[in-house]
């Protein structure tokens, strides 16, 4: 008998878990687990019980756990769970969380949570302490219960934040963990994230003004109310932030992710229909957890024009690695971009010819970029989807305020850097802070988001999805730019990619669906478009044998 058996067993059976069809498993993928919201209060009892151990055999660090599925219809929703530093879970326990969530039976349950403390040589005995919140899906009540519920079970201090974004859960659980410590990442409330953005924003923008407009669209998720509030924090006699927040709608679930948003504009390349499109307005869209943005505008010649997450990263590698420059660091911190497959060619040319900055690709997924952008000083990383932040080694941060300044110009690109450090979440990507961060950029260097869109030319792309019968017959190398399963597919990417000019592709399996996604990209719009379609057709072969 272990220490909560009874107490897990009388809980359990308040929240089965579905059963799959035979040789089906729940798994947790890059995003968690992420299903039908009348799939998951049995999981996300169960991710309780994993929170609760995750923290025991971390010393009772806190853990976090985040109920939201993000940018998809209001219907699904998601668990994921999130380490004491903010970051992600260690992968290794993404199979623990596995084995917990399909144990078959109560008693099972009970047995594999047992078998993972023994394993793992985790004290039930000892303090756990695990903190959450949830975006403003309705279904997330009823999830909540049931977290709530596995972790009263097993005896873990717990926080309950209610309605947060993705972020700011990640930013508390640092916060909590680092409260008292001289790593202290600010206060451990809601109301210290916007007090320590809000502040950050001020500092670095150093007086500079911002031009216009800005228009956020919010997806109608839980960005809205958290960016209104945030703004409250802004001094208005200090900052002229002209910010129009638009779908922000949270008491209607079916307008969630509805025809706006990050993933929307990303995807279908174009602006949210409502409100109508105001030409040369800058606006920008978050999605439904708020960790991704893509800024745009509609230009009354050239039509619409996206700044996707390529963008934001070249903007963000260019201007810190100019104030590196100032401030006399160049040879001291080592700054590198971290892309994945994804990434539009121009700009990976633009950041390694023009920036001379080194890039790394890895494979898709915020855990796998974030890891790599660890081992630099300043790790420059997002996805082209919107997702991404500037990771500063404590080294980084400690130059910024420990250097003496030789020069004004120094002190002010000094200053700068260290007003960065604080302004951009360092935990994980997270689009409030990160669409500070690009109005601070474009205020510094007086640019419309057309100058901005003027750095370099984004190669004609195209993403195709494609259905298989199994995608995980689709195996990849490379930073998944390559096939190596099945075999021969990849010789005959290669051959059709032979064909076009400055031409690239690659397919990969999904990791949150089951299918397969195809990139291409080309010279001209018409021959990536071509290019998408034979690679497509190659993998809907392989995927059918
Ligand atoms: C998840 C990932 C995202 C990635 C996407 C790829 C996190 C928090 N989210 O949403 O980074 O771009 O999956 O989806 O890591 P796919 O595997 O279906 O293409
Ligand atoms: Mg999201």
């Amino acid at each position: 008998m272990g220490n909560h058996d009874k107490e897990i067993l009388e809980a359990s059976a308040k929240h089965p878990i579905v059963p799959l069809e035979k040789g089906k498993f729940y798994t947790y993928g890059t995003a968690g687990f992420r299903l039908k919201a009348d799939l998951l209060e049995g999981i996300s009892y169960r991710v309780g019980l994993l929170a609760s151990l995750r923290s025991r055999k971390l010393n009772g660090q806190a853990i976090g756990v985040m109920i939201t599925a993000s940018h998809n219809p209001a219907a699904d929703n998601g668990v994921k769970i999130v380490d004491p530093l903010g970051d992600m879970l260690e992968q290794d326990w993404e199979r623990y969380a596995t084995a917990l969530v399909n144990a078959p039976s109560d008693e099972q349950l009970v047995q594999v949570y047992n078998r993972l403390a023994t394993d793992l040589k985790i004290d039930l005995k000892s303090p756990a302490k695990v903190i959450y919140g949830r975006d403003t899906r309705p279904s997330g009540h009823k999830l909540v219960t049931a977290l709530a519920d596995g972790l009263e079970a097993t005896k873990a201090e717990s926080v309950d934040y209610k309605i947060l974004t993705t972020p700011q859960l990640h930013y508390l659980v640092r916060a909590t963990n680092s409260e008292g410590t001289p790593l202290s990442y600010g206060k451990v409330s809601e109301v210290g994230y916007y007090e320590k953005l809000a502040e950050a924003f001020v500092r670095a923008l150093k007086g500079r003004k911002i031009n216009g407009t800005l228009q956020v669209d919010c997806a109608n998720g839980v960005g809205g109310p958290k960016l209104t509030e945030l703004l409250k924090y802004i001094p208005k006699d200090k900052v002229n932030f002209d910010v129009k927040v638009v779908n922000d709608d949270v008491l209607r679930p079916e307008v969630l992710n509805f025809e706006c948003g990050a993933d929307f504009v990303k995807t279908k390349q174009r602006a949210p229909p409502t409100p109508k499109p105001q030409p040369g307005l800058r606006s920008c869209s978050l999605d439904g957890d708020a960790d991704r943005l893509i800024y745009y505008w509609v230009d009354p010649e050239s039509g619409f024009v996206m700044l996707d997450g390529d963008r934001i990263s070249s903007l963000a590698a260019s201007f810190i690695g100019d104030l590196v420059e100032s401030a006399g660091l160049k040879d001291d911190l080592r700054i590198g971009v971290v892309q994945t497959a994804y990434a539009n060619g121009a700009s990976t040319n633009y950041i390694t010819q023009h920036l001379r900055l080194p890039v790394i690709c890895t494979p898709t997924g915020v855990k796998h970029l974030h890891h790599v952008a660890q081992g630099f000083d300043i790790g420059v990383y997002f996805e082209a989807n919107g997702h991404g932040t500037v990771l500063f080694s404590p080294d980084a941060l400690n130059a910024f305020k420990k250097k003496e300044p030789q020069s004004p110009a120094q002190k002010d690109a000094l200053d700068t850097l260290a007003a960065l450090g604080d302004l951009i979440n360092q935990t994980v990507g997270d689009a409030i802070s990160d669409m500070l961060l690009v109005e601070v950029i474009l205020a510094h260097k007086n640019w419309s988001l057309r100058d901005w869109a003027m750095t370099y030319i984004d190669l004609p792309n195209r993403l195709v999805r494609v259905e298989v019968g199994n995608k995980d017959l689709f195996q990849t190398t490379d930073a998944e730019r390559r096939l190596l399963h099945p075999e021969g597919a990849q010789d005959e990417i290669d051959q059709a990619v032979k064909k076009y000019k400055d031409a690239r592709a690659f397919a990969r399996a999904s990791g949150t669906e089951n299918a397969c996604r195809v990139y291409a990209e080309a010279a001209t719009r018409s021959e990536a478009n071509e290019l998408a379609e034979r690679v497509a057709r190659i993998i809907e072969r392989y995927g059918a044998l």
